[in-house]
């Protein structure tokens, strides 16, 4: 049975803005209060989904969450009417109130750890939802996530649901974005690759000193317990924390992979010798190509700062490999030079393709963070909602969307107008119709 890789994209939601919430991701940090433009930010995504459409891959549509989160907002004792409740927040702290209406879960990288049928035991696709314990505005996500990727892999069949790890920072879990995958061909058993930032309970191992390490080896144990891997196929292996000190606050700025190759830097791991050996052996197939980026080619600085390693790997229906790069890679003469040498080399990535994701990068989010792959063979993608996936038709539409719903500026003071709450759940009342999402948002049930 053909297997293959569908990217589910996250759809921006109309709430997109700039509030520097996240510390130890540098552009978050960097472009803090400068204003966004929510509808170029969601027509940015579409393109890029259309355009890989395009290419014949198969392509996920993610919907956003509601924001604002009132519901937060109460439990965090802020009374009365909707407006009056982003009124009272906004005055008691503007980050409160900017954190419960980020647009954060446009990163599907980290919605959720996605196994496929292939590695698991009992041979069902798994989803566990990023608790993402670490960042308050990120951590209000997981309970819709859930919602939303049981309305898209509702078959009990095919699919298996868990829920998202405890929300403690012992247990910080930030999904896909930790989480590698190399295998010969997508239907086959791979080597599932948890990359982790420290260890919640040894505090003699090395950890980052400056930024938080997000994603705890424990979590990363606990999510391959869950799904049912085959300890000859899971590799744990520890993020170098003086990357993380540098503004890697996940693994894919620093590393992809896709199939048989893995495109990395030589900083981007703690023990990466004994690392490569172990994926090496554990993995099955013809050629692994490990492809090591040294320091002298691009700095780290020069890495955070273009998204080199937040691209996109994907394979094409003549089985060559293609790479999804933002802008800046293209913009910065030393990285796109390496890009050019790298589709010239001998390896299975030939052509290189640029898209302007930059509402997304001002907060620290590249062509890889607005995706969750999820690798199904046919039965289970046709077991898939429907609706949820691509076609001309489903662009049309949310481009429509798209333009009849969402602001060109917001700025962090709107954020407590009480038309903006309204617009949004306008939006995404609308949106759960085209999605055929049933009721998946508090505001609806
Ligand atoms: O969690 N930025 C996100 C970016 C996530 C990128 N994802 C991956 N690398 N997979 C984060 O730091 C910024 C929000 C703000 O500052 O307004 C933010 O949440």
């Amino acid at each position: 049975m053909k297997s293959v890789e569908v990217n589910f994209d996250g759809l921006v939601g109309p709430t997109h803005n700039y509030a520097g919430l996240s510390e130890g991701n540098m552009a978050s940090l960097s472009n803090a209060q400068n204003s966004s433009n929510p509808k170029q930010a969601a027509l940015q995504g579409l393109k890029k989904m259309k355009a890989l459409h395009d290419m014949g891959l198969t392509q996920g549509v993610f919907a956003p969450q509601e924001r604002p989160d009132i519901y937060t907002l109460k439990r965090l004792g802020f009374q009365g009417s909707d407006a009056q409740i982003l009124a009272a927040a906004y005055k008691a702290s503007p980050s409160i109130l900017a954190s419960c209406c980020s647009a954060s879960t446009m990163w599907t990288a980290n919605a959720a750890t996605v196994s496929p049928s292939a590695d698991t035991s009992d041979q069902k696709v798994h989803f566990t939802a990023a608790n993402l314990a670490n960042k308050f505005h990120r951590s209000l996500e997981p309970k819709t996530t859930s919602n939303i990727l049981q309305a898209m892999f509702a078959d009990e069949k095919y699919f298996k649901h868990h829920q998202h790890l405890n929300d403690n920072e012992h247990f910080g879990d930030e999904g896909a974005a930790n989480h590698t995958r190399l295998c010969q061909s997508y239907g086959e058993n791979g080597v599932e690759i948890f990359t982790y930032g420290r260890f919640a309970f040894n505090r003699n191992m090395p950890a980052p000193i400056k930024f938080p390490a997000r994603q705890t080896f424990e979590a990363s144990q606990a999510i391959a317990r869950l799904h049912g891997l085959s300890t000859e196929k899971a590799v744990f292996v520890q993020q170098n924390p003086a990357v993380i000190d540098q503004g890697v606050f996940h693994n894919d700025v620093i590393a992809v992979g896709n199939q048989n190759v893995l495109l990395y830097h030589e900083q981007a791991y703690l023990n990466t010798d004994a690392f490569v050996e172990e994926v090496r052996s554990k993995f099955t197939g013809e050629q692994l190509h490990f492809l090591k980026v040294t320091t002298e080619q691009v700095a780290i600085k020069e890495a955070v700062n273009t998204y080199l390693f937040n691209t996109q790997i994907v394979t094409l229906n003549d089985n060559s490999m293609a790479i999804i790069a933002p802008m800046h890679c293209r913009e910065n003469k030393r990285v796109y030079d390496f890009l050019q040498s790298l589709i010239a080399d001998n390896n299975p990535i030939n052509d290189v393709k640029f898209f302007d994701v930059n509402e997304s990068m001002k907060n620290g989010g590249g062509p890889a963070c607005l995706r969750l792959r999820v690798a199904l063979n046919e039965a289970e993608l046709q077991a898939v909602n429907p609706a949820c996936l691509l076609s001309n038709k489903l662009y049309e539409q949310l481009v429509v969307w798209v333009n009849a719903h969402y602001r060109d500026k917001l700025m962090i003071d709107d954020l407590r107008d009480p038309q903006l709450l309204i617009e949004s759940r306008t939006a995404l009342d609308e949106l759960t119709e085209i999605l055929s999402l049933g009721s998946v948002y508090r505001f609806q049930q």
